[in-house]
């Protein structure tokens, strides 16, 4: 059982909450004595003895031949119990006092910097194995940190998933949200719930009727500004160097590598007015610059009906980069890639510029960082350029997480994360604040920083949404399911609409195994999953 509503979900959190306690206590035992490390579990067992006083087996001893009577027996343990208690408590304070007076805050709560690329495919970086490229940023991230390597979007798409990341709800319960004007909890109500400071720069791109940027009340970032990548680093520069007694969440969210949109209307041509405003690149490389095409270059023959559609639709348009690049040249999609990764430089770049600060005002010891995008890009696999769809290049994205402060450092980590869901109660864990009220599905990444076995709950699969729409009433509705070894597309019409990919032998998810018979268990058992997944969760995913 992996989906959850609002009770079973605090239960579940329960271990993660555990480890979270006693990586506090620890963290509060070092700062006290100096730095000297002291094994977090024997420290937490000291506290709940002067908490709940020793067990009473400890005084079940003979004396002069008798037992001692059970009332002396009961004195002496709440006697020491409170002196110990008293004692250590007084100790805490007066340590905690002195560092919160310093203003070090991050023994008790670390500050938190989120930041968020957009359209970021995960194999695009140095520290994943993309030749070619230099993301030192992202490396240092990676290496100083938890890489993530199966990390999916719930919708790869910017608003909607966007809507997801900020909230922790479903993609699909932001249209009836809009409508019924219901107020929802933003991850920056969240950490003002736990006493932080909360700051928003750059992209925004939360459908106003959602969280109108100008209402501070309503979304809970005190200071949110935009700019483009290069204006809204230097805004965060600011921030962060300002002095503060409590610690902070920022958002720091890029635009890059999404002009790739913008060169991909240059190349084919469609309007003499483009311009990429975050740094530009060239148009025309030299091919022996050029990476190859990849594995999954050509389309599936049996690709699904509602992909061919949104290949083919409204050819014409600008804002439909798609489209226009069915006419690309296999160079053009080689120029396209080489194009692609320098994006993904230009972002590094400012990330980096970023990072630099967090050390010169000495943050960086004391800040949780979490890097992410909103959703991938097609990046010449399948010759899809853009998102929307649901193969791997367009869901998976980057999820790092760097805490010097005791969690695991330069590791990857296969458990699936649900990015969009798992934001909200991983940043609530850090907090230290509950979740709101469900429902939600997400969980906690947290515990897999900190510990790499941890038992904390993982998710058995993670679910995308996407939609192909024909006009105001007429869609195709997708799906995909991934496992551990697979991964199930599922559309809602349409030709070849179900698809099942064996992501251990066919990562590029070139052969649909539906057909195949040695794979009807694993076909069974995946919509098995789905079908659970309708049923436990608010997904509005339609047939009809
Ligand atoms: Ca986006």
């Amino acid at each position: 059982m992996t989906v959850r509503g609002t009770e079973p979900l605090m239960e579940d959190r329960e271990p993660g909450m555990k480890h979270r306690s006693r990586m506090i206590y620890l963290q509060c035992v070092k700062a006290l004595i100096g730095g000297i490390p002291v094994d977090c579990d024997i420290g937490l067992r000291v506290w709940n003895r002067a908490i709940y006083g020793f067990p009473r087996t400890c005084f079940r001893r003979r004396v002069r031949g008798d037992w001692v009577p059970r009332r002396l027996h009961v004195r002496a343990t709440r006697t020491r119990s409170a002196i110990l208690t008293i004692g250590t408590l007084a100790w805490l304070f007066l340590g905690f006092t002195g560092h919160v007076v310093a203003g070090d805050w991050s023994v008790i709560r670390p500050n938190i910097l989120v930041i968020v690329t957009d359209q970021q495919f995960a194999d695009v970086m140095g520290c994943a194995g993309c030749p070619g490229i230099e993301t030192p940023a992202m490396d240092s991230l990676a290496k100083q940190g938890v890489r993530f390597t199966r990390a999916y979007v719930n919708y790869p798409v910017c608003l909607p998933e966007r809507y997801t990341m900020f909230t922790g709800r479903l993609p699909c319960t932001r249209r009836q949200a809009d409508r019924e004007h219901k107020p929802l909890v933003s991850l920056g109500n969240q950490a003002k719930k736990g006493g932080y400071e909360t700051a928003y720069f750059g992209k925004w791109h939360i459908q106003d009727q959602t969280f109108d940027r100008d209402d501070v009340a309503h979304h809970g970032f005190d200071i949110n500004v935009g700019g483009k990548d290069t204006g809204m680093t230097d805004d965060a520069i600011h921030f962060l160097s300002q002095a503060r007694r409590r610690p902070f969440l920022a958002v720091v969210s890029y635009y890059n590598p999404h002009d790739i949109c913008e060169w991909g209307r240059k190349k084919a041509g469609r309007s003499e007015r483009i311009t990429m405003h975050n740094g530009d690149v060239d148009i025309n490389p030299p091919l022996d610059r050029c990476p190859p095409l990849p594995d999954n270059y050509e389309i599936n023959c049996d690709e699904a009906e509602a992909v061919q559609v949104r290949r083919s639709l409204r050819p014409k348009r600008v804002s439909n980069a798609q489209a226009m690049a069915m006419d690309f040249s296999d160079d053009d999609w080689r120029q396209y890639r080489w194009a692609y990764q320098r994006l993904v430089e230009l972002v590094d770049k400012q990330i980096a510029r970023v990072l630099s600060a967090l050390e010169d005002e000495g943050l960086a010891d004391k800040t949780v960082v979490i890097f992410t995008s909103d959703h991938g890009d097609g990046y010449a696999a399948h010759r899809w350029h853009q998102k929307s769809v649901l193969y791997e290049e367009s869901c998976r994205v980057p999820f790092v997480i760097r805490w010097p402060g005791g969690a695991r450092q330069g590791e990857t980590d296969d458990r699936l994360i649900s990015v969009g869901i798992d934001l909200m109660p991983t940043m609530s864990d850090i907090v230290g604040v509950r979740m709101p009220q469900g429902p939600y599905y997400g969980k906690s990444a947290w515990p897999f920083v900190l510990d790499a076995g941890s038992q904390a709950p993982t998710h058995e699969y993670v679910v995308t949404e996407t939609e192909v729409r024909l006009g105001a009433k007429e869609s195709y509705h997708g799906r995909s399911l991934r496992t551990p070894d697979y991964k199930y597309h599922l559309w809602s019409r349409g030709e070849n609409r179900e698809q099942l990919f064996d992501m251990v032998n066919d990562p590029g998810e070139t052969r649909n195994l539906v057909d195949s018979p040695e794979y009807a268990a694993q076909l069974s058992k995946h919509r098995d999953l789905f079908a659970q997944w309708l049923e436990e969760t608010d997904d509005i995913y339609s047939e009809d």
